[in-house]
């Protein structure tokens, strides 16, 4: 028998299938992004893929870098081997996932 309270648990299955359902789409989105099909997204797929989420990357030229771009790259590829693996990349988009969800309520909308 578990004693659960129905709010925070009705909240947390919220959360976990926000979570799953988000997941298919996102490895859907690695797969459509890897155009070479080589299970790896380099940094300009990745960059592709970044922007068909909605982030506002600038064009920057061969050898110039983008603090925004590189930022994430701490996040998904530490060790700057210029790879991207589905696993990296869905850690990337559950932290996201996340921060949205604990952020929603004391953020403004950005819409
Ligand atoms: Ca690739």
């Amino acid at each position: 028998m578990l004693t659960i309270i129905p709010g925070l648990y009705t909240v947390i299955l919220l959360n976990v299938l926000l979570i799953r359902s988000g997941v298919s789409e996102d490895a859907l989105m690695f797969k459509h992004f890897d155009k070479d099909k080589s299970g790896m997204l380099d940094h300009q797929e990745f960059k592709s893929c970044l922007r068909a989420l909605g982030y506002d990357l600038p064009v920057v030229e061969e050898g110039e870098v983008d603090p925004e771009f590189q930022a994430i790259l701490d996040m998904v590829d530490p060790n700057r081997d210029g790879q991207v693996s589905l696993q990296e990349y869905m850690a990337f988009m559950i932290s996201r996932e996340t921060e949205n969800v604990q952020s929603r309520s004391d953020r403004p909308s950005k819409l």
